[in-house]
């Protein structure tokens, strides 16, 4: 099954997707997602300028062969730009092996280890009412977890709460799109003291209003030193999170030591790391509980697979990366590897925007709390080309973050 064709296509319903069509000599087509959030162009100039040509020729089922040859042949290692291009080539020749197979991906990946995959979903709210209608709307809709962002007093705007509770562009309520539609990033101002003294509080709230079963989730976002990380978990465990999200820059792994011996708040990592060395330490020392990478930014099935294994040794479990800039391809892959994989955890999930779901079809069931991936075979994509044709690409960036003091800061 030659590849005849390498298509890469970028769309901007509702928010900027990169997809890569893999066409082969028996017709079958694969997708995959490449969209890299505020980068996207980066991707698809890798893939249009750097990739496509060496695909042409290539047996489509050899998906380890190509993989290996587009790391290594590569020569620059790692990264989020090459390793986004590699998932969306690896996802698409999945997606065709499934479709030649006659079967739902998750079927080639060990068939399913559970019903379906539980999600979480994103309630936020400037301040606790419009949090507390946020969160009674997503159970509502049936989510079982629910992550929780909150305004933070005599900060402006803070990451992860949606600016009103209608997105009014089509978008559902509640939803929260970070990156911005301008030729520039916003800027945003941080003052973590302030939102130290702040979030414990929202969780003691939260608490009281909605009971202790219900899974909660918060998500730190880079912005702590090790120390304050260490605090913060240390102040939430009272309120039995789920997962306190990215607590800290994690390129250095080692300093997840010493958060992790202050607290016992579950930690999840890795939504902006690309590969199994990213993790090296995290997993071997299980200096976390939960990994985060999904398909589209790690490499594909293959990269994730692999990670998971990983993590299986050291009981982590995955708690795959899933807001709206993870392309309905690229969620239908990870719901497909995440219906299949024993250490699952738990599938971030943002409801995609209607014009989203108009292009890339309905590719995933949400029911009881979970996602079930389509029973078609392959990843079940139904990618509408000339409705895509509709969307050009808008620049559209994820903000900056600054300190009172004007000092850049993790976003
Ligand atoms: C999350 C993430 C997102 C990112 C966004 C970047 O946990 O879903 O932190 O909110 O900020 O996906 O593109
Ligand atoms: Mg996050």
């Amino acid at each position: 099954m030659r590849i005849d064709r390498a298509d890469v296509i970028v769309t901007s319903p509702g928010r900027n997707f990169v997809t890569l069509k893999i066409t082969t000599s028996d017709g079958v087509v694969g997708y995959g997602d490449a969209t890299l959030n505020g980068r996207e162009l980066a991707v698809a100039g890798y893939l249009r300028d750097h990739v496509a040509a060496l695909l042409i020729g290539r047996d489509a089922h050899n998906i380890e062969d190509t993989w290996q040859y587009l790391y290594r042949g590569g020569y620059w290692r790692r990264g989020p730009v090459t390793m986004a291009a590699i998932a969306a080539v690896d996802t698409a020749l999945w997606d065709i092996k499934a479709k030649a197979a006659g079967m739902p991906l998750y079927q080639l990946l060990g068939g399913e280890s559970r019903e379906r995959c539980r999600v979480y979903g994103h309630a936020s709210g400037r301040e606790l009412p419009e949090l507390f209608d946020s969160i009674r709307a997503h159970l509502e809709l049936g989510f079982t977890a629910i992550r929780v962002q909150t305004g933070v007093p005599g900060l402006p705007s803070v990451y992860g709460v949606a600016a009103s509770l209608a997105s009014g562009d089509g978008g559902g309520r509640y939803d929260y799109e970070p990156a911005r539609r301008s030729a520039r990033p916003a800027e945003e101002v941080w003052d973590t003291r302030a939102y130290l003294r702040h979030v414990p509080s929202v969780f003691e709230a939260v608490r009281h209003e909605f009971g202790p079963e219900l899974a909660l989730l918060h998500d730190a976002h880079h912005r702590l030193t090790p120390i304050q990380a260490a605090r913060l978990g240390k102040t939430l465990e009272p309120y039995d999170l789920f997962w306190l999200e990215d607590v800290t820059p994690a390129e250095n792994q080692e300093a997840l030591r010493l958060v992790r011996s202050h607290t016992t708040t579950p930690l999840a990592i890795g939504e902006v790391f690309n590969t199994i060395w990213d993790y090296q330490t995290l997993i071997s020392e299980q200096l976390i509980d939960y990994v985060r990478s999904p398909v589209t930014h790690a490499g594909g099935i293959t990269g994730v697979r692999r990670i998971m294994d990983f993590a299986a040794m050291y009981q982590i479990k995955s708690g795959m990366h899933g807001p709206t800039d993870v392309s309905p391809v690229g969620m239908s892959a990870s719901v497909h590897l995440g219906l299949a994989l024993h250490n699952f955890g738990i599938q971030e999930y943002m409801l995609h925007d209607e014009r989203t779901n108009a292009v890339f079809g309905p590719t995933v069931e949400f029911a009881d709390g979970g996602l079930r991936p389509s029973q078609e075979p392959g990843l079940g994509i139904h990618f509408d080309e000339r409705l895509a044709e509709k969307y050009p690409y808008e620049p559209a960036y994820l903000p900056t973050n600054r300190l009172l003091d004007g000092t850049v800061h993790d976003w």
